[in-house]
């Protein structure tokens, strides 16, 4: 019954698809943009279209030489002006920048298509989205404000005044992985822009073409020469140059729970400030009285989004075992309904991994699955043809000391787990049993379960009937080794501000 191996075949896809402006853009040269102006690298990426493994672009490569000049821009602009741009300037900045976005929203989502695989349909949402988030947080400059507070006793002094100002942090090292690659610029740049910190951005190196559009777009949208520079590069060059460079007031990573806890080693160095957006393996409970109608196509979206290349994926899923068998047939049948093709096939629900090196290691995971006695319910193997086209994959039969139910796959592979009428304490415990805390869902028409799940879940982010919806004003990131701060609303802006109490003597 449970070997279902989906072999739909590849949508055709045409490269004469790709629009004129995206065309030019990939033939022009890609430079770094520093202080303002778009300087050659020592290095060449060349990046590929996951989709047919057909090179797209020879982009430059900064070095240890490109961040120390890209760093010393950050400082000039933050000291010369940015750290203290009246807040209506920082706003018209970053609502020029957009309404830039706006204008150029199909192509930029078309480069994220062709550098990350992902369909059409979500890269149409990553440009809007990205919008969004500057306008978002041109809103908040004026409304930077610090607090009074009663004075320490003075000796001699009757009367004082105590105060705080909130200042920006200084110059930020970003550094962003390849999953949404618009959006994880927009989310980086957008709090700390407002917050009056300038930036040095390294997107990732598999994708790194629409930051380098973003960037033309900031030049066009005002914002003066250094308070934004992008240096392209290798994690362990530019990414690592950045992490140590005494000049850099904080770095604000997203990327991968190994890489961010080297970070922090590298950062102790001088006690740089640090936030971290890692991984995640979140739990899916559904409880008997789901609405299944509901519940299961979201229960597939939720584990094979953009590939299960998605930090919140939700990837470990927890059935009554009473419904365990009609929600399985039901979960396979939507499954094989699934398209997969080319992001710029408008038909294209999921698109490719990253790479065939990527998709090697999820292969290994789904071999270890199998191995420590998983049953493989539907996909597990890799699609024919050219690019990194993967099935989505479903395990049952899982426990909690599998590697495919501990470990963060990055793929498109849900594990289904049971569990009976024990109280809701027993079903938190087996939904905690990870190291990671991001996100996670719980599906149920009984309001009390609910948010007693809820309050059980140690994850940063738990929604009830739907999993994981994001937006500009949601504190978004993890418990546990998810992270280390929250971005999206004001405690995204928290992250760029220090605090500095004042005492007047009157
Ligand atoms: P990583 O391998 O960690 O890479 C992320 C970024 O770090 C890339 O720009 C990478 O450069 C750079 N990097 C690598 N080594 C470095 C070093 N020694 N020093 C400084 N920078 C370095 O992650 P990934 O594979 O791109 O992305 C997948 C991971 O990101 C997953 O674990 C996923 O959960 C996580 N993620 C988390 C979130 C949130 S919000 N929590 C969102 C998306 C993704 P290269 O480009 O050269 O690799």
């Amino acid at each position: 019954m449970l070997s279902s191996p989906l072999t739909q075949p590849l949508a055709p896809f045409d490269g004469k698809a790709i629009s004129a402006a995206a065309r030019g853009f990939l033939a022009q040269p890609h430079h770094l943009l520093i202080d303002g102006k778009w300087v050659e690298g020592p290095d060449r990426i060349v990046t590929c279209d996951p989709a047919t493994g057909l090179p797209l672009a020879e982009v430059h490569a900064g070095g240890a030489a490109q961040i120390d000049a890209a760093v010393s821009a950050a400082r000039a602009a933050f000291e010369s002006g940015w750290k203290s741009a009246s807040p209506a300037q920082r706003s018209a900045c970053l609502n020029r920048l957009a309404q830039l976005m706006r204008r150029d929203a199909a192509v930029l989502g078309e480069l994220d298509i062709l550098d990350n695989g992902m369909p059409a349909w979500l890269a149409g949402y990553t440009a809007e989205g990205g919008a969004d988030l500057f306008e978002y947080y041109a809103g908040w400059p004026i409304r930077i404000e610090g607090v009074t507070t009663p004075p320490p006793p003075l000796p001699g002094a009757p009367e004082a005044l105590t105060y705080t100002l909130r200042e920006p942090l200084g110059v930020i090292g970003q550094i962003i992985p390849w999953n949404v690659p618009l959006s994880m610029a927009c989310m980086k740049l957008a709090p700390a822009l407002a917050a009056g910190c300038t930036v040095v951005l390294k997107p990732a190196e598999e994708t790194p073409l629409s930051a380098l559009w973003l960037g033309e777009l900031i030049r066009e949208a005002g914002f003066p020469p250094g308070v934004v520079n992008i240096v392209n590069g290798i994690g362990d060059v530019a990414g690592a140059a950045l992490v140590s460079h005494p000049d850099v007031d904080k770095i604000a990573f997203t990327g991968s729970t190994q890489v961010g806890k080297h970070i922090i080693r590298e950062a102790a160095a001088d006690l740089k400030k640090v936030s971290l957006e890692l991984g995640g393996k979140s739990p899916v409970i559904v409880f008997p009285d789901a609405d299944l109608d509901l519940a299961v196509p979201a229960l597939a979206m939720a584990a094979f989004f953009l590939q299960g290349q998605n930090c919140m994926a939700g990837t470990r899923v927890f059935l009554h075992e009473d419904r365990h068998d009609d929600i399985l047939a039901r979960l396979i049948a939507y499954t094989r309904t699934m398209t997969i093709g080319h992001g710029l096939d408008p038909a294209s629900q999921l698109g490719p991994l990253i790479s065939r090196e990527h998709r090697k290691r999820v292969a290994d995971y789904v071999a270890s699955g199998i191995a420590q006695g998983a049953t493989l319910a539907c996909g597990g193997k890799a699609l024919e043809g050219p690019g990194a086209f993967f099935q989505p994959t479903i395990f049952t039969h899982c426990h909690p000391d599998m590697r495919i139910v501990r470990e963060e796959i990055f793929g498109p592979v849900m594990t289904i787990q049971t569990f009976d009428d024990g109280d809701l304490d027993a079903i938190a415990a087996q939904a905690n049993q990870s190291d990671y805390g991001l996100s996670g869902s719980v599906w149920t028409r009984d309001l009390a379960t609910a948010h007693k799940m809820v309050a059980r879940i140690r994850s940063g982010h738990v929604s009830i009937n739907c999993h994981s919806a994001v937006g500009p004003n949601i504190p978004f990131g993890g418990y546990k080794q998810s992270g280390w701060g929250r971005e999206f609303g004001k405690e995204g802006l928290d992250l760029y501000l220090e605090t500095k109490a004042v005492t007047v003597r009157l």
